[in-house]
């Protein structure tokens, strides 16, 4: 693991939906050196705001980390209304309906976006976000306070699909179609941004041997983690008619911890916001000079994940979860 230990552990804190792959993710990052999990905020999108809230407290208690701040987030998008929930997916609990016991620990007195806000200022220049879900909590945190898009290290956001097919529908991925005003404010903001979408955690699964393998495996959460993921497979089955499932999430994390297994394009990133293609993130590659200002100008670039070594990044996740 290339020299990852001879750094400090970076701060991290999780955004998430908690969902399957964002519980791989999670039970993962706790078992990464390379991080340090300062905190959590939680929002809708596998499971409701409050669902994800449950689990988050859950996980951390589950990995014996429940000391580790949990903050609620937005229960619903910026626009407002009702969030779409992914539960056909992820089961009505969002961990492939085990229904666990519920956990002792309880949210902290903050909203999310107060939480982000007051950890990227305690710590400027060294806090990172993995944002696992939509984009609201970190869209509020940006107009909370506008030093924030400077003052945060890095944010990993695991949504879009560029140049390929969305997973909502054709246009859009499911992360930023559950906020696309959110996504837009936060991938013009500035911010040190990298985006891993669609096109590039789709090359990464875990086949049904892979899921055995996790079973028989020693991993401290391998036995929790290979019965949540039960659900999950059954509708890649029904679905795509893959026997197996996508490791989304657990991607996001990998390019957080271990960047150089993948290649990058910087452009400008901006996100249709209503009409069919809303969620749809289009980015300009820079390929053409612009005659005339458009949509686009003007705008800090973010850099997106292009290429991945699928095999390296399979073996590191793995590694993390496979190991004694
Ligand atoms: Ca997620």
């Amino acid at each position: 693991m290339a020299n990852s230990l001879l750094h400090e552990p970076q701060k991290l804190i999780i955004d998430t939906d908690p969902g399957i792959d964002d519980s791989i993710t999670i039970m993962m990052a706790f078992e990464s050196p390379e991080v340090e999990i300062i905190g959590m905020t939680t929002i809708f999108g596998n499971v409701t705001t409050q669902g994800a809230t449950h689990n988050a407290l859950l996980l951390c208690e589950l990995a014996g980390h429940q000391n580790v701040p949990v903050a609620e987030g937005s229960p619903e998008p910026l626009k407002g209304g009702i969030p779409r929930v992914a539960d056909s997916i992820h089961g009505s609990d969002g961990l492939g309906n085990m229904f666990l016991a519920p956990p002792k620990a309880k949210k902290i007195d903050k909203f999310a976006s107060e939480f982000l806000v007051e950890k990227v200022s305690e710590y400027p220049g060294q806090v990172s976000v993995l944002a696992l879900g939509p984009l609201t909590n970190l869209a509020l945190a940006i107009k909370r306070d506008s030093s924030f898009a400077s003052k945060v290290k890095k944010i990993v956001v695991l949504g879009g699909s560029v140049l390929a097919l969305g997973n909502v529908n054709p246009a859009a991925e499911a992360n930023i179609y559950g906020d696309p005003e959110a996504a837009d404010i936060v991938f013009t903001s500035g911010a040190n941004i990298v985006v891993v979408g669609l096109n590039i955690t789709t090359q990464i699964k875990f086949t049904d041997a892979d899921l055995l393998e996790l079973k028989e495996s020693r991993g401290k959460y391998a036995h929790l983690l290979s019965n949540m993921c039960k659900f999950y497979r059954d509708w890649h089955v029904n679905s795509d008619g893959f026997y197996g499932i996508f490791l989304h999430d657990p991607v996001s994390f990998v390019a957080l911890v271990q960047p150089n297994l993948f290649t990058y394009k910087k452009g400008v990133m901006r996100v249709e916001t209503q009409g069919i293609c809303e969620g749809h993130t289009i980015m300009d590659l820079g390929l053409k000079k612009w005659n005339t200002s458009n949509p686009w100008t003007g705008y800090s670039p973010v850099s997106v994940a292009w290429t991945v070594n699928v095999d390296e990044v399979l073996r590191f996740i793995k590694e993390r979860l496979m190991k004694s």
